[in-house]
């Protein structure tokens, strides 16, 4: 009855986490509940982003964010989606968001033992040319004695407890990482409304010559970038030049990466010495995927990107993250200017 052709074991997001709650004895299932209310918050925007042009959700919002960037009206949404879905859950405490100036502190959750870090939706600018764009989360636990501001999630992506991203391409995609755990991608199945575990204990490719960088930058960057990238375009005689690959949305091209392995870098340079991408809701969540898939994070100065203490909730960095042995490269380019 082709029984044989339907997989009935499939592995749903609930299914998994509901496992992975049963292996940790002290777990109180906050966590668990934590994570479907940021499921729900990506299903809710990728159904919105799928149907954006059909109801009239391109185009600005009218407002700026604190940043001065122009929000969009999915922009705008994503954060309420967001917001709304922390709130509810109950087991958040702090969260720090993109398109929110001020840390948002859950006064109706006095005893949530979370703070969340999230970049409702990145990449916003590709989002009318219907470009994939993603959302970006870590999950921080607070300490015993937290007090409840934003200073209980200015730590370094070590303390993270788990973080990941869902990018909205062809289809949803969510990856998820817990600290010390491994990499697990899901697709969402949008006839079932569930995540599905379909890329269980993804490893990056040691290397592979792709690298992706806005090399529309280069005049600012630093000698050390210029002189890396001149040597992956210009290999040894009888080498290949590595290719280059540049969506613009950090989400796409981090997943690619992931995936393909190759190296994703926004470096600080000198028209921004600190960077673009945020250290909290952008830089760390995704240093601790790709160190978890066996691949590195570094920041501009070469530190491990996970040990980088952010001052302020809104703080940039520059950022080199992918294939373990393509990472090395960057590295060893700057020793050479020391
Ligand atoms: P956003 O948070 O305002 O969307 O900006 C972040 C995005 C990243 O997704 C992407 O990697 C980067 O900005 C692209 O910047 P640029 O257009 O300078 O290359
Ligand atoms: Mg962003």
């Amino acid at each position: 009855v082709g029984r044989e052709l339907i997989n009935t074991e499939i592995i749903t997001l609930t299914r998994f986490l509901t496992e992975e709650q049963t292996k940790h004895k002290e777990a109180t299932g906050d966590f668990t509940l934590l994570c479907h209310a940021l499921q729900f918050a990506f299903k809710s925007i990728a159904y919105y982003i799928r149907r954006a042009t059909l109801i009239n959700l391109t185009g600005l919002a009218g407002s700026s964010n604190m940043t001065g960037d122009d929000q969009k009206k999915l922009d705008v949404i994503g954060n309420d989606v967001f917001v709304s879905a922390m709130r509810s859950s109950g087991r958040v405490r702090v969260l720090v968001s993109e398109e929110e100036e001020e840390a948002i502190i859950f006064e109706d959750s006095p005893h949530a033992r979370y703070g969340v870090v999230c970049d409702p939706i990145d990449g916003s600018s590709n989002l009318d040319a219907g470009v994939s764009v993603g959302t970006i989360f870590g999950i921080y636990k607070l300490a015993p004695d937290a007090k409840g501001t934003k200073e209980d999630i200015l730590k370094p992506g070590t303390e993270l407890v788990a973080s990941g991203f869902t990018m909205y391409g062809a289809s949803a995609m969510l990856v998820i990482t817990m600290a010390g755990g491994t990499v697990n991608g899901f697709t969402l199945d949008n006839a079932l409304g569930e995540f599905i575990l379909t890329h269980p204990d993804m490893r990056i490719p040691r290397k592979r010559a792709i690298y992706s960088v806005n090399e529309g930058n280069s005049c600012y960057w630093e000698e050390p970038v210029k002189a890396w990238v001149e040597e992956l375009k210009n290999p040894e005689e009888g080498g290949k030049p590595y290719s280059a690959r540049y969506i613009g949305s950090m989400v796409a091209d981090a997943y690619r990466t992931l995936l393909y392995g190759g190296i994703f870098a926004y470096p600080a340079d000198k028209k921004s010495p600190k960077g673009k991408l945020r250290i909290l809701y952008e830089c760390a969540p995704m240093a601790l995927v790709f160190e978890n898939a066996g691949g590195l994070a570094v920041c501009s100065k070469m530190n491990r990107m996970l040990e980088v203490v952010p001052e302020h909730i809104h703080d940039r960095s520059g950022i080199f993250l992918g294939s373990h042995d393509e990472v090395q490269k960057v590295i060893d380019a700057h020793k050479r200017f020391e």
